[in-house]
């Protein structure tokens, strides 16, 4: 169940595309993975995130199901949770704010290069921006990166603090082929409460 209502993000997510996207796309990936994971009551209790952390541990006949429906209900519940109520300007505050001036310029620059990996995206996949954990570095580093289908950055050994779904069932109702359009409004809904609550 999602925290708030179909129209809490309208009209930058309208809420006939909330509807769906929720109540039917990522619906389906979890009756899926479910289905899927019935077959193997061994790892079934397993975390969702230790399955797709390692996908090569996971039994092969579901493998590619747990990839795909498993990776879909991850992507799609952090997607939910880095939203809120849009505003005309919006942008992070506090040790965010300062790390992505710090590392890219300034907020404008960093937002430029999102969206350029988001356009870049051929077909359906997801742009991330994840914190990389080395341990040899004594500061963490923000990376933008983008997945195929409905990979994880899990599977990358990455951790996300922020989500960009690009299927076209996020936007195709309201802005059919204009990516960009979508990705302009999406900005305006970034949870920058979640968000830099995550990265600390
Ligand atoms: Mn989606």
């Amino acid at each position: 169940k999602l925290p708030y209502a179909y129209d809490a993000h309208a009209p930058w997510l309208d809420t006939k595309t909330m509807e769906l996207h929720h109540g039917k796309h990522h619906a389906g990936y979890v009756t899926k993975l479910n289905e899927a994971l019935m077959k193997h009551p061994e790892i079934s209790e397993k975390p969702l995130e230790e399955l797709l952390a390692d996908l090569g541990a996971v039994p092969e006949d579901i493998r590619g199901a747990v990839r795909n429906h498993g990776g879909g209900h991850w992507n799609h519940s952090l997607f939910w949770m880095f939203l809120r109520p849009g505003r005309e300007t919006n942008a992070p505050e506090g040790l965010l704010s300062e790390k992505i001036s710090a590392q890219f310029g300034s907020f404008a620059e960093f937002r430029k290069q999102c969206t350029a990996a988001a356009m870049g995206v051929f077909g359906s996949g997801w742009v991330w921006v994840v914190v990389t954990n080395n341990t040899q570095q004594t500061t963490n580093k923000l990376e933008i990166l983008t997945t195929p289908n409905q990979d994880t950055p899990l599977a990358l050994g990455k951790h996300p603090i922020l989500a960009l779904d690009l299927w076209e069932h996020a936007y195709y109702l309201k802005h059919q082929n204009r990516r960009a359009d979508y990705i302009e409004a999406w900005w305006h809904v970034v949870n920058w409460d979640e968000v830099p609550h995550r990265f600390e």
